[in-house]
């Protein structure tokens, strides 16, 4: 039976995987369960998140107050957080350092990168935060990984197309993820269950250019094709970058939004970032809570509308594009 959990429990969920204390966690895990149908498909869902808050009582009770923000907490600036994730060699660094300004390390041994380091990938009007993260395998586990992921807007893999062993490079990656409840997946479904967290994920395949690279591009396609969006790309020679960059803000299901002054040009330096599907309200609650309270009506220009200059109101779902005047009272 699907359990059909309501938007408020998804909203806690998230508070909870973006939680950074104990006391945090168990609030959110306990709006959680508050909030949740109690019914037959719930059962084991009820019983997982009661087990999680004794979990987490008790590691309290063991150590008090480590209240410090964990060094792998990357303080999230720009339209969104992806972490960069994948095998030794695969270039992630060497990915980053091609599409962005930030001088990452690249290097022919493995495991160059030891800390996450964020750097910013302009795209069109935005700025997408990359975080180069260190090589992760059977031989060197990466503990947080799972947990910068988990707090992501969304998450890059990376495929070494030189490499014969990358799928199930791959696959050792995205099952120890699952081993921590962080579930990677192209699309996220909107009817969920269970404490897992669904990060919208893309598969870059790196090294096109490599002897083998068509080979393993379609066994990877064969065990991947279905999960992730695979785009293919040579950070060598400078191929696919720019299909990459699209696909990536595809994967992100987000929703660039304009805002204008009555009387006055459009700004088109720096749009709103919303998630995809949100409307007039959620752009007035993001620029100020007393625009929201006085909302009267919007006027709009772009995809979202029927005709330039549109007046809609506070449900108006708006498009990737949209330029809106708000008007208050
Ligand atoms: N042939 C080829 N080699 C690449 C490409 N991108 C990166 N490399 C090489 O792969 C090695 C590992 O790159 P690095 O970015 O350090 O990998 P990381 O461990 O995933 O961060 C370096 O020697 C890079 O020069 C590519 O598109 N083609
Ligand atoms: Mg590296």
């Amino acid at each position: 039976m699907p359990a059909n959990l309501p938007p408020v429990y998804h909203a806690a969920e998230k508070r909870y995987r973006q939680a950074n204390t104990p006391e945090e966690k168990i609030e959110a895990l306990r709006e959680m369960y508050a909030v949740m149908p109690k019914h037959k498909g719930t059962d084991k869902l009820q019983a997982d998140i009661k087990r999680r808050i004794a979990q987490l009582k008790e590691a309290a009770k063991k150590a008090p107050a480590a209240r410090q923000i964990p060094q792998w907490v990357i303080e999230k600036v720009g339209a969104g957080q992806v972490p960069v994730i994948g095998p030794p060699n695969a270039g992630k660094s060497a990915l980053i350092a091609a599409v962005t300004h930030a001088d990452v390390r690249v290097a022919e041994y493995p495991f160059t990168t030891q800390a996450p380091v964020p750097a910013m990938m302009p795209f069109e009007s935005i700025q997408i935060q990359l975080v180069d993260t260190p090589a992760w395998s059977p031989d060197f586990d990466v503990g947080w990984i799972p947990e910068l992921a988990r707090r992501a807007d969304a998450c890059l893999l990376l495929a070494d197309l030189s490499d014969t062993g990358t799928g199930a490079a791959l696959q050792f990656i995205v099952e120890a993820m699952e081993a921590r409840d962080v579930v990677l997946i192209g699309e996220v479904p909107d009817e969920r269950e269970g404490v897992e967290v669904c990060v919208p994920t893309l598969l870059a395949a790196n090294k096109s250019d490599a002897p083998n690279a068509s080979r393993v591009l379609e066994e990877t396609e064969q065990v991947f094709g279905r999960r992730f969006p695979i785009c293919p790309i040579s950070v060598e020679q400078n191929q696919g970058l720019d299909i990459f960059k699209r696909a990536l803000f595809e994967v992100m299901q987000i929703t660039r939004v304009f805002t204008k002054q009555p009387g006055k040009d459009a700004d088109l330096g720096e749009p709103f970032v919303l998630a995809n599907g949100s409307t007039v309200h959620d752009l007035a609650a993001k620029i100020h809570k007393e625009i929201l309270a006085n909302f009267k009506y919007a006027r709009l220009w772009g995809a979202s509308g029927r005709f330039q200059g549109q007046r809609v109101g506070e449900d108006h779902v708006l498009a990737d594009g949209d330029i809106v005047e708000l008007h208050t009272r």
